[in-house]
This record gives C-alpha cells, structure tokens and sequence, in this order.
C-alpha cells in the first residue's frame, strides 16, 4: 500500500478492482464511504460478482475473470486518446511508457467489451470519470493477484495510476488490501522462499552481510545447506510445496531439490486446506515421514491426511497471548501487548521455535543477533528481536523502528490523525506506526509513498534507483526539478554508495566517517549514509524513473494472456499463456501444455471463483470452531445463478456436485443468488473436514469437531500459478455442475 487506509478519505474517485472490502476489510471500509462523504468521490468496482463493496458503488463493471489487463489497457487506450494522461508526470518520474501506449492503441472500447464482457459504454463512463477526477486511488486485493498473469496485473495497475499522474499524492496510490494483520510485517520480515529478510537477495553478499549483522560465521551459515549453490536457489512456496513431496512419481511436476525430495513438514499459522489442489495436498501429506502443526486450533492437515503416526499438534499461543510489533497494510507498525498470559500448556510461536532451536543444536546462532547492539549476556524478548530488524534492515528503512519508539506510537494512539496519520503533542513531527521507509531513529516515517511534495525528512522521495542507471541508452533517473523537496540536489540522482555520497550530497566526510561508512546504504550498519542524505534532502535509495517496462521479465510490459482453463477457446488461441516453466521454485510448473491439452470448456463451461465471507476467515477452523460464527454458514455452498440453475435441473438448496477439470469434485449446496450472472458460479474457500463427498468428521480428536465442516473450495480449484511469483490461480478456473 502506497498511501494508507485513512489518506483514502483524500481521494475524489475510488476504482476497486478485485477487493471486496466490505465484507473482508469492513472496518477500513468505512474510510473509503467517507470518501464519497467528503469528496463526492465516485466509487468504480470491477469484478465479476456484484458484491457487497459494488452494491456501495456509483459505477459497477461486472468483468469476465482474468481480464483485468484488458480491461486497464481499454481504460489507458481511452485516456490516451483524450489527452486524459499526466504528461509531465510521465516523462519525469516514468520509464518506457511509450510500449505501454502502444499496446494501449490495439485496446479499443470494441475489443475489450468481447474479452470482458464489460460494455464499451459502461468502459467509457468509468474510464472518464476516473481519470477527470484526480487524485483517485486505485484499490485491489486478491482478484487481481490469484491468476497465472496475477504479477502482470500487479504492474498493470501501478501503471494506470502513473499515466494519471496518481502516484505520490494523497487521495492517489496504489492501495492494496493486504490480508492478515501482520501480512505486511511477514513479508517484509522473509515468509517468503526466495529473498532473505527486508527483500535482500539471496546473493554471497547479502548472506555475508546477515552472518555479519548476526555474529555468525559466514561458512557455518553455508554448513547449514547442502552446498553453496543451494544456498542461493530458491526454495519452494507454500502454493507448491506438494510437489516437493510428490515430485518425480508418475505425472506429477518434477522437482530440482538437490536430489531429494521432502520428507517433513513444520506448519506455524497456515491451514493448508487452504491451498489449491487438495487432492495432491492430502497425497503429499500422506507421503510424508513427519507432520508437526503448531497452532491455537486443530489444523485441519491432520483431518485430511490419512497418516497415523508422526503426526504432532502443538498448542500455540494466540496473538492475545504474546507481545511484539506488527505492521499493518500501510507499512505502520504497532506494538501489539500481551492481554492475558499463555492458557494451559500452550506457547507463543517463538518460544516453540527457540526450543526447536535448542534441540537442532543452533540456539546460540539462532538468538545472538539480538545481543548484539547493546553487547548483551541476556536478551529480552520481543524488544531485542524488534531492535535486531531495526538495526539490520535497510532496504526498507526499518532503522527508526526501535521497539521503544513503537511501544510509544501505541501508548500515544489517540494523538494521531486517522487520516494523515500525524501526530500532535507528545508525537509532533511523527506518522502513526512510523510507515516505511522510517530512515533514521529521528525520522517521522512515510505516510504516502514517492511523495515529492513533501522533504525526505518528512517523509518525501521519489522512485526507487534499483535497476542502474540506464537501460538501451534511455536514462533511468527522475527528470530535472523532480526530487522531493528541500533536497540539495533537485535532479534526479543514483542509490547513495561511499563512493559517490561525496558528489551527490556535495558534502566531505571526515577520516573518521569514510573508516565507518558501509559500502552502500542498504549495508551501512553505521547509519551515516542514511544520516547524511537526511541533512541533505536525499532519499538514500536514489531518485530514478518508476519502470513500466521490465526488461527482466516474462511480458516486459503486461500482456493479456488467457487463464490456463479458458471459457474462451478463441481467446486462448488469440491470446496463450506462457511456455511451461522448468525449475519454477524448484518445481517445474505447466502453462501453455495444460492450455492447449483441450478445449476445456467444452466439458468444463462454467467459470468459478473463489473468495471470501465475512463471517469466516482463511481456512476457517478459528470460525468454525466458534458457534456463533458457524451458525451464519452451517454449511458449505456455492452461489449460483437461477437461470444456470434451472437449465441443470436444480433447485435453491438442492445438494449438487461441482466437478474440476482435475478429476476432482466437491458436493455442496445450491444457493441461489443474482451476485453472478449465468456463466460463473461462486464458492467460498474456508470449510474442510469433507473431502470429495467423504465427510471426516471422526477423524477430529474428542470435543474438538469445529461447529461446522464442508467440503474445501481448493479440492476444485484448478491447476494454475503465476508466472513470477507462483500464486495459484484460484480466481479463475472452470468446473462442470451437476445436481447431486
Ligand atoms: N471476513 C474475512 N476477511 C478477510 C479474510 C477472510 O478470510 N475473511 N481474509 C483476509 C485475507 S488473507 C485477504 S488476502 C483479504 C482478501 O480480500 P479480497 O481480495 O477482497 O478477498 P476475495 O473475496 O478473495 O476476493 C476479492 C474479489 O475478487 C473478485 N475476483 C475474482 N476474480 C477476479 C478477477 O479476475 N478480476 C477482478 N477484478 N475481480 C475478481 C471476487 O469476486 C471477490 O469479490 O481479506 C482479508 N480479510
Ligand atoms: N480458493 C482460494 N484459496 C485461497 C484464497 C482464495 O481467495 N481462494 N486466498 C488465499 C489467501 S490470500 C490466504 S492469506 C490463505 C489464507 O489461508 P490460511 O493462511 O490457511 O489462513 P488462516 O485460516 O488464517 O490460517 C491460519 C492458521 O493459523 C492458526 N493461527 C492463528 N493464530 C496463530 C498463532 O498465533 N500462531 C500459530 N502458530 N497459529 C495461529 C489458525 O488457527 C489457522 O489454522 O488462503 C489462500 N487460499
Ligand atoms: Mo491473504
């Protein structure tokens, strides 16, 4: 999220596409009806089910699924046309928008109703009371990420709201829901496969740069791998983990894990029914020589799995139950105080993994990091685990993010302003939460990202300088007269290294300071990098040009590309998919094979998509297992359409059978609803405990039957992942209904 929830109440037009905030981030929402209170500003909701967050809306464009490129080329293709495009914006502060706008020209109002079934009239309408209504924000969340093109239209979007010039503004950003509390903080601190934390690669140098800032030796951390190759590959994601149990037996995706496969699986707060492909998830979990769940809850993996022996269920502890610092989807952090002490024999989450460390043999290395700042015998914890982040992770300028200063922010709550999250009295000079970049123990944190308007000591900077300084002779830095202001140098200008601090600050640096100094600002332990570009007005990440081109990728500027079980064979064929992917986080990932293996939708011809309810969350054992919320949805369903209904001989509340392009089926109830129109149906993703028609509610250990069970949404989910960042396209498969 580039701004935060509360700048949305700044916006004169809100567009959603692929949100539901209504229902799965009801609270926030309210910012977004203030808005409409405030601004008049006009809320635009694109998504292929008329939602409780449309139903709120000035404007509701009811999209086919996995369409959303076209349909922001169609809106592009409109404003370029009308001159509706910030031209200034984009030639300072935007690279490689001109292949956008070509791409754009082939977009038409007529091509775009075909491939998403949106009017060119309703497309019009949207296109130009967004874009005359500046600064507007653009919204998304899962609709547009769960795709196999899902990183294309991540990029997508941030481009539309470039060519409006909506970028570093208040009322303008990209502002993604992001989903659980802490999702922001779990990325940023490495639940992730292929980065270290704070998105350090996984280079020697940025290895180098962790054994150092953790006190343990370099070659110990390598020891920990089965070779220095492996320490720089990879490693499987959670959408695809099975294939690491199953890869190489028959048809199944092979695998390049330094010549095993997986054998264990250790769970921390996942439900795991809640990943796509149940059936092979249950064959993986019954593959495996050892299951341990560390959860508040029974995690249903071990329902679903026909394994009996070792397989463990730890009590964790729940967030009532522990302290430390969250970060909430504007990169705010809070400090999050114990309510009542550990129940029974249950532990916090980091005491399960100390002792785990304890018994593995690396506790001393695990936790030394946290006594290093203050060359401590003893740490106390979460507070020296917090100031650990902050002393080591720059890339996103966590360094102001002491565990004091956040415990003060949370104590200090009621003196912050909800919408520009500044603070008065006690907080004067600080943002709620110091959102990220915080660059300095001094800095008042960054409420709306790539703000030139404002200095970079309050939180102002331009784009990012990541990717050099040009690319084919084209020069990557902002244009003249666009860094933020008050900064010595008003130009555009590269990320601060020692080397060049001198000339781009126009500054000296003593004898002392050069000894001190790292080698750029994303290691300088000593700070001074980051202290000196303060003084100076100076983002130490440069300021360069926003790409919307990516030379490294697979589309370097988004393309529309078909899901992988297109309704549309014509389509498919006018617009494939990608060439099968080898060695894809380890796995080897099918694409174009799948697509052209037939024509699905012969067999298979209605959409189906997943999502959320209100009263549920995730895999929705914590929901289900609570009578009052389970009574609101006892049982597992699917919205469907009168008219699809009464064409397959179903009635509301008949039982019937949805079946996958896998060979896979689910049974559940008919409910009719107008939400979707007659081509697609609706299900929700968080029941389990009933697998393909087999219902396993004996399987649960006494008195611990949630209150309500039903088959999960992802036994029928389709193959499908994205092609950078292996998501599953759980937003977009087909499936064949029939009465049960
Ligand atoms: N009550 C509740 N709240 C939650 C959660 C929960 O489980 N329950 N989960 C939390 C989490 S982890 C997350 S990530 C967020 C997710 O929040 P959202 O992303 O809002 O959740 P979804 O309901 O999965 O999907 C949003 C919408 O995308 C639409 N959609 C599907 N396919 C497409 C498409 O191709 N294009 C477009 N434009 N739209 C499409 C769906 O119809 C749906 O209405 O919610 C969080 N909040
Ligand atoms: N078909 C389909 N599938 C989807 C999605 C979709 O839209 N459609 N959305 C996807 C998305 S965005 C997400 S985020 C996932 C969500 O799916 P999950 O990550 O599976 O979501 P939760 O149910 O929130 O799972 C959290 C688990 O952690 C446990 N837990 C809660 N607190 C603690 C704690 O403090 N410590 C420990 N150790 N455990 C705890 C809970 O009891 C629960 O078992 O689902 C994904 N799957
Ligand atoms: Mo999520």
């Amino acid at each position: 999220m580039t701004n935060s929830l509360g700048d949305i109440q700044n916006a004169k037009a809100i567009i959603i596409f692929g949100a539901n905030p209504a229902v799965n981030h009801p609270v926030g929402f309210g910012h977004f009806l203030k808005a409409k209170e405030r601004n008049n500003a006009q809320i635009i909701v694109v998504d292929p089910r008329m939602t409780k967050t449309a139903a709120k809306a000035d404007m509701y464009a009811q999209i086919r699924p996995g369409t959303d490129i076209p349909f922001m080329y169609g809106m592009l293709h409109l404003i370029f046309k009308n001159g509706w495009d910030d031209k200034s914006f984009v030639s300072d502060r935007v690279y490689g928008m001109d292949e956008v706008r070509k791409e754009a020209k082939k977009w038409t109002p007529e091509k775009v109703e075909d491939v998403t079934g949106v009017s060119k009239e309703l497309l019009m309408q949207i296109t130009r009371a967004y874009a005359k209504a500046t600064p507007g924000t653009l919204i998304w969340a899962m609709g547009l990420t769960q795709h196999s093109i899902g990183s294309s239209n991540t990029r997508m979007a941030p481009i539309l709201q470039l060519a409006l010039g909506n970028m570093g503004v208040e009322g303008g950003g990209c502002n993604i829901l992001r989903g659980h509390d802490n999702v922001q903080g779990a990325t940023d601190m490495c639940c992730l496969s292929h980065t270290l934390p704070g998105y350090y690669g996984l280079s020697k140098g940025s290895w180098g740069y962790f054994a150092k800032s953790w006190g343990v030796d370099f070659d110990w951390l390598k020891g920990r791998f089965k070779d220095e190759k492996m320490m720089s590959t990879k490693g499987f994601t959670l959408a695809k983990w099975y294939s690491g149990v199953l890869g190489g037996k028959d048809g199944e995706d092979a695998i390049s894990n330094a010549g095993t496969n997986l054998k264990a699986l250790f769970v921390m707060g996942n439900g795991i029914t809640s990943i796509s492909q149940q059936a092979k998830v249950k064959e993986a979990l019954d593959n495996l020589e050892l299951i341990v769940l560390a959860d508040p809850f029974v995690n249903e993996a071990a329902i679903l799995t026909d394994k009996q022996d070792d397989v463990f269920i730890l009590p964790a502890a729940t967030q009532f139950e522990t302290s430390g610092s969250v970060t909430a989807t504007n990169r705010s952090a809070q400090w999050r105080y114990k309510v009542v002490e550990p129940m029974y024999e249950s532990k916090p989450d980091h005491e399960i993994m100390f002792e785990f460390a304890k018994r593995l043999g690396f506790y001393d290395e695990y936790t030394k990091g946290m006594l290093i700042k203050e060359n401590k015998k003893a740490f106390v914890f979460p507070d020296d685990a917090t100031d650990e982040i902050a002393r080591i992770i720059k890339t996103i300028g966590l360094t102001g993010w002491t565990a004091k200063r956040l415990q003060k922010h949370t104590d200090n709550w009621h003196m912050f302003d909800e919408v520009s999250l500044r603070g008065a009295g006690p907080m004067k000079g600080e943002y709620y939460g110091l959102p990220w970049p915080c660059w300095t123990e001094e800095h008042s944190g960054s409420p709306v990202l790539y703000n030139i308007h404002r200095s970079v000591k309050e939180g102002g900077m331009g784009f990012r300088n990541r990717f050099g300084l040009e690319h084919d002779g084209v020069d990557l830095l902002a244009g003249k007269g666009s860094a933020p202001a008050h900064s010595a140098n008003p130009d555009g200008y590269p990320e601060i290294t020692a080397k060049n601090i001198e000339a781009v600050l126009g500054i000296t640096l003593t004898a002392e300071e050069k000894a001190k100094i790292g080698k750029n600002w994303k290691v300088d332990t000593s700070n001074i990098i980051a202290e000196k570009c303060m003084e100076a007005g100076i983002a130490p990440y440069g300021n360069a040009k926003a790409r919307a081109k990516v030379w490294t990728f697979p589309d370097q500027i988004p393309m529309h590309r078909e899901p992988l079980h297109s309704p549309r064979a014509d389509l498919a064929k006018e617009y494939p998919t990608y060439k099968d992917k080898p060695n894809h986080y380890r796995t080897d990932t099918k694409y174009l094979s799948v697509q052209t293996e037939k024509d699905w939708s012969k067999e298979f011809p209605i959409n189906l998509v997943t999502g959320r309810l209100v009263n549920l969350n995730g895999a929705g054992m914590e929901n289900r297992a609570s009578k009052y919320l389970a009574a609101l949805t006892p049982e597992m369903f699917c919205d469907i359409h009168p008219d699809l209904a009464f064409n397959l001989g179903i009635k509301n509340g008949n039982m019937i059978w949805i079946h996958s392009p896998e060979g896979t089926k689910i049974k559940v109830k008919a409910k009719f609803s107008y939400s979707v129109g007659p081509d697609r149906v609706f299900i929700p993703f968080h029941f389990a405990g009933v697998f393909q028609g087999e219902d396993l509610s004996h399987k649960y250990p006494d008195g611990t039957a949630p209150y309500a069970v039903g088959e999960s949404a992802n036994t029928v989910t389709n193959y499908g992942y994205d092609i950078v960042t292996q998501i599953p396209e759980t937003k977009a498969g087909l499936c064949r209904i029939e009465k049960a």
